[in-house]
């Protein structure tokens, strides 16, 4: 497809929010057609919905962990039908705040959940598109928690345990040795400027 997809990964706070908006900036005027933000879960209007689930606390009756991964799952099939596919088609640059890689660290190495079953529902929620870039940024899980507490009131993954924000941390660091190809770290405990800095020496080879 003409346009290209570049998605940002890592744990809570590492800043993926705020890169992806410089990104996007520093992108504009270099790419011919549109450079557009999305994010999962949230990408569409069901999307959403979906992410309003996903992320509000609920008393006396937890979410199930297949039923977290399956919505999840939902949302990223709705996304990539529905949006991603056609903004590539048209030619624009596609900025994603998470993707399949999260499913696979969240759900995979924080839940336990098995990776074989992940990627098979990965592969039926993406139905075989894949990013041409995805960008780590890394980040000790425990200054990562004190940025995002900063913003207010911390939703369900937030309060988990650190043990659970740690093998979050373990899947990202097996992806990103499993596939040095498509996923690029850079250290996001550098200032801010430091990182977009990074962000944009990787990004200007695909460019
Ligand atoms: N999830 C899942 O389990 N499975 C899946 O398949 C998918 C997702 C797709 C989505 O939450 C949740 O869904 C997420 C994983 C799970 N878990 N949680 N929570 P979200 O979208 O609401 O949250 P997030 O993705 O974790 O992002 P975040 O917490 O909003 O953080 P961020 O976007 O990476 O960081 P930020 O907002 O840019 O920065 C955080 C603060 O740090 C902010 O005040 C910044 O000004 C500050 N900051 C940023 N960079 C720096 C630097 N370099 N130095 C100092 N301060 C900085």
């Amino acid at each position: 497809m003409p346009g290209k997809f570049i998605v940002l990964e890592g744990v809570e706070g590492s800043g993926k929010t705020t890169q992806l908006q410089r990104l996007q900036q520093w992108l504009s005027p270099k790419w011919p057609k549109e450079v557009v933000i999305t994010r999962e879960p949230g990408g569409t209007q069901l999307g959403g919905e979906l992410r309003q689930i996903l992320l509000a606390h609920r008393d006396g009756e937890p979410m199930q962990e297949r039923a977290e991964l399956l919505l999840y799952a939902a949302d990223r099939a709705q996304h990539v039908e529905g949006w991603i596919k056609p903004q590539l088609a048209a030619g624009a640059m596609v900025l994603c705040d998470r993707y399949t890689d999260s499913t696979v660290a969240y759900q995979g190495y924080g839940r336990g959940l098995s990776l074989e079953l992940i990627s098979q529902i990965n592969q039926l929620a993406t139905n075989g598109l894949t990013s041409d870039l995805t960008i780590w940024l890394d980040i000790d899980v425990e200054i990562g928690l004190a940025r995002a507490k900063q913003r207010g009131k911390p939703d369900r993954f937030e309060q988990a345990n650190i043990e659970f924000h740690r093998r979050i941390q373990m899947g990202y660091q097996a992806l990103a040795k499993a596939n040095r190809e498509r996923i690029v770290r850079v250290d996001a405990s550098l200032p801010v400027e430091q990182v977009s800095q990074k962000i944009q020496e990787i990004v200007r080879k695909v460019l």
